[in-house]
């Protein structure tokens, strides 16, 4: 049992839950690609991600207990799903959040129904899911105050053939994800994976 999830228990019996989001998972090839990126950027007070932490969320499910995430996860596994080519081309910024990010142009028409369908099916867990509209992205960098771009961007080409659920712990150190299972695209029902 994890930390949040024992103290929980000893405040009062409730039941333990865990932080949970979908998540396409980088391979350590586009992990790298992802990292050169970063370093090409100069960007002032920003607070870097952690490489081994970069992903992009499909969605995020927030504190859910046991029972919800037997539901999420018996939803993943009835998706059978396409893989599909992901061009990560375009460095965006929102300055409110002073998030710098790494997204696609454009939007592959399976990871679009990659979401649908796990929205769809996952409201039906009765969680309270975000409604805005899905904008993939990697979080490269938080707190940022100004954003330029050093040199032009080389896109990062990323091949999907699986998607996870992911645990966020908080720790001293900032937030710790560990990815709980995954599944195959263009498997059969049968695609599920523990970590
Ligand atoms: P972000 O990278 O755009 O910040 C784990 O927290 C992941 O879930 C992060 O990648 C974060 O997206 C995403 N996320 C989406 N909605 C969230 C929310 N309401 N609170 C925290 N994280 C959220």
């Amino acid at each position: 049992m994890n930390v949040e999830a024992e103290k929980s228990r000893l405040r009062g019996g409730e039941a333990p839950t865990q932080r949970l989001f979908f998540a396409l998972w980088p391979s350590e090839e586009v992990r790298s690609g992802l990292a050169e990126v970063m370093a090409s950027l100069d960007v002032r007070c920003a607070k870097p991600v952690p490489a081994e932490n970069l992903h992009i969320t499909l969605l995020f499910l927030g504190s859910v207990t046991t029972q919800t995430r037997t539901c999420a996860e018996k939803i993943a596994e009835g998706i059978a799903g396409h893989p599909f080519e992901l061009s990560l081309d375009h460095i965006g910024f929102w300055p409110k959040s002073g998030i710098l990010w790494l997204g696609a142009r454009e939007l592959p028409e399976s990871l679009a129904a990659l979401v649908r369908d796990l929205h769809l099916g996952i409201a039906g867990c009765g969680i309270d899911l975000d409604a805005r509209p899905f904008s993939p992205h990697v979080t490269l960098m938080r707190k940022a105050l100004v954003a330029r771009r050093e040199r032009p961007l080389g896109a990062v080409a990323w091949r999907v053939d699986e998607f996870v659920l992911v645990e966020s712990k908080a720790t001293r150190d900032g937030s710790h994800y560990q990815v709980l299972t995954s599944w195959r695209l263009g498997a059969d029902s049968c695609g599920a994976q523990a970590s």
